[in-house]
């Protein structure tokens, strides 16, 4: 596939190749998304997240129709909790906190089911999945190894929540020099708001951590380059 172009994509038109950038799909864990799981427990409105979901599927659908590295991260910790800061661990809300038992296992925990990532996206076999201790997908993983092996210098990123990981991990990847293009429409967060100022805050200032585009604009850019002689 040649390169492609999402002219709508603010501040300005992002060109990338499809066989150099990967889809990035932050942390869309069962913990986060699902009725009951820790996301609720906080009091939180999980549904705001579950919007996301059919947007996402069809994006990775393109995306992996087109032949690109998908990457997929989960938030979470060694059961012994050894790479959990104990700043981390004690600003939990007092109810549920990282390692409590909850409705989907020990919460945020590797190996439980409410760690994992939900059915509907779940990682196809060679599939990339990076388990992070942090907000950040850089931060004490392989990740930065992942994308120098693969010669990965675009990201196209998506997932939960708004203005924590996707923003967290978009920061990281602009400050390590790649480009990258947030899917406004595959991310989500319990508080509109900052759903909002989050996206708008990506593209601002001349694109000071990247570019911003609706999925729909992405999966037709994808479509035209796959026809395109
Ligand atoms: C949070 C995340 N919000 N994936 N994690 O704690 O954004």
């Amino acid at each position: 596939m040649t390169e492609v172009t999402v002219a709508t994509a603010a501040p300005a038109p992002f060109t990338f190749d499809p066989a150099h950038t990967a889809l990035v799909i932050i942390d869309m864990q069962r913990d986060f998304l699902l009725p009951g799981g820790f996301g609720e427990t906080l009091g939180n409105d999980v549904g705001r997240l579950a919007q996301v979901v059919p947007r996402l599927a069809k994006l990775l659908a393109a995306a992996r129709a087109a032949g690109m590295p998908i990457i997929h991260t989960r938030e979470g910790h060694r059961p012994d909790l050894s790479d959990c800061p104990p700043a981390k661990l004690r600003r939990g809300a007092p109810s549920k906190r990282i390692g409590d038992p909850g409705a989907f296992g020990r919460i945020l925990i590797r190996g439980e089911y409410g760690h994992d990532i939900i059915d509907e996206l779940a990682p196809h076999a060679g599939e990339v999945v990076i388990d992070k201790p942090g907000k950040g997908a850089f931060y004490a993983t392989e990740l930065s190894d992942v994308l120098a092996a693969r010669e990965i210098t675009q990201l196209l990123v998506t997932g939960v929540t708004t203005e924590v990981c996707v923003h967290t991990t978009t920061r990281e990847a602009n400050d390590r020099g790649f480009d990258c293009l947030v899917v406004s429409d595959c991310c989500g967060s319990y508080f509109p708001d900052f759903h909002r100022v989050g996206i708008d805050m990506i593209s601002a200032q001349g694109g000071i951590f990247g570019w911003v585009a609706e999925s729909g604009a992405v999966i037709d850019a994808l479509a035209a380059a796959s026809v395109s002689p």
